[in-house]
């Protein structure tokens, strides 16, 4: 079993301190991410397992808790057999979007290990390459988000909405499809040594109760009790639907930044609380600012618990000097 710092706290074990990571920790905010990156096809260079090993090891620099494997929600997608490109401004977009039945078909439920094997390479490389000193986290969309991009809607809820009325066989079926895909590539990863997961199901935040259950909830529970053996962190960009998150099944909920932490975790107290720093103080505030807000957060955190990380990913334009005064917080300096 694993004895990382991280692991601990998410197993709501006492720690020394809370540990620290951020959602898009490798990325554009970074000048050494985008050294790295330089403009390539982002797929392609998914593929490069060296230089993705690269890019997924430049926040280790920076002195966090745990390393996040550099790929992407539709990487999974990707492997089903729904080729994706990353768009400016639009993000991941399918080659063609699922719009029928027939498209539906050719998305495999059960893709072999192989065709994403690039992952798996990763996660190898990215573990021998820390030699135990810090754990590796592993992640899938959740299948709303994912679907999302799937059709070609993305964040924009209102198109989403306007398929799954107008398609409902195909949506169900995508979410199916999807669902199922999910379990048997994150119990591969697990099998592979990641140390934790985090299910990323970003635009569910903006369902209605109703669709929440049926959308989001219902697949969380399943993908959390299909996918084993390792501390489970649910994400929810925002989630305002605590109650859900907290029976979904995962060991570690991820909080927005409009849920009062010190709140929640008297509300739940066997949960463990990731969150809850505005990644707008990194976006716009003084270093100051952020040892303030980091401090805050602990503060709330009581110490256990608790995994001090964003509402969101780090924006790209961060500016270093304030992930730098992020982390530092985090671990008390
Ligand atoms: O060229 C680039 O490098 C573009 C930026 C980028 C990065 C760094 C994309 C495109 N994907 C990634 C990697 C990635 N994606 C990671 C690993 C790196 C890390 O976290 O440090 C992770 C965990 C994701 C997950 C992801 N992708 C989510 C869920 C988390 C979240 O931020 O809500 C979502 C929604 C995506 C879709 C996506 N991928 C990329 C873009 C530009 C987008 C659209 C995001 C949006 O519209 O806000």
């Amino acid at each position: 079993m694993s004895d990382h710092l991280l692991v601990r706290a998410a197993r709501g074990e006492a720690v020394e301190r809370p540990p620290v990571w951020a959602m898009r920790q490798a990325g554009r905010w970074d000048p050494e991410f985008r050294r790295i990156r330089a403009g390539q096809d982002f797929y392609a260079f998914n593929e490069d397992v060296e230089r993705a090993a690269q890019a997924t090891l430049c926040p280790r620099r920076f002195g966090v808790d745990a390393i996040i494997l550099f790929y992407d929600i539709t990487t999974l997608p990707f492997a089903m057999g729904l080729p994706f490109a990353l768009k400016t401004g639009a993000g991941p977009t399918p080659d063609r979007p699922i719009r029928t039945l027939d498209d539906l078909k050719r998305l495999n439920p059960d893709p072999h290990p192989d065709s994403y094997g690039y992952i798996r390479a990763l996660l190898k490389r990215v573990k021998a390459e820390l030699g135990g000193v810090l754990p590796v986290i592993a992640f899938a969309g959740a299948p709303f988000t994912v679907a999302t991009y799937c059709i070609g809607t993305g964040k924009d809820v209102a198109a989403t909405r306007r398929f799954a009325a107008e398609q409902p066989a195909v949506w169900e079926g995508l979410l199916e499809r999807l669902s199922v895909a999910t379990v048997g590539f994150l119990r591969t990863l697990i099998a592979d040594g990641a140390d934790v997961y985090q299910l990323f199901d970003s635009w569910a935040g903006m369902l209605t109760p109703t669709e929440y259950n049926s959308w989001a909830q219902a697949h969380h529970t399943r993908i959390l009790a299909g996918a084993t053996g390792v501390p489970r962190i649910l994400f929810v960009k925002e989630g305002p639907y605590l109650d859900k998150m907290a029976t979904a099944g995962a060991e570690v909920v991820s909080l927005g930044s409009r849920h009062d932490l010190a709140a929640a975790r008297r509300e739940y107290p066997d949960l463990v609380f990731q969150g809850n720093v505005a990644e707008e103080v990194l976006r716009t505030g003084s270093p100051a600012d952020v040892e303030a807000a980091v401090r805050a957060c602990v503060a709330a955190g009581g110490g256990t618990r608790h995994i001090v990380n964003l509402n969101h990913g780090v924006d790209k334009s961060t500016p270093v000097a304030n992930f730098e005064a992020y982390v530092r917080a985090a671990k008390g300096a």
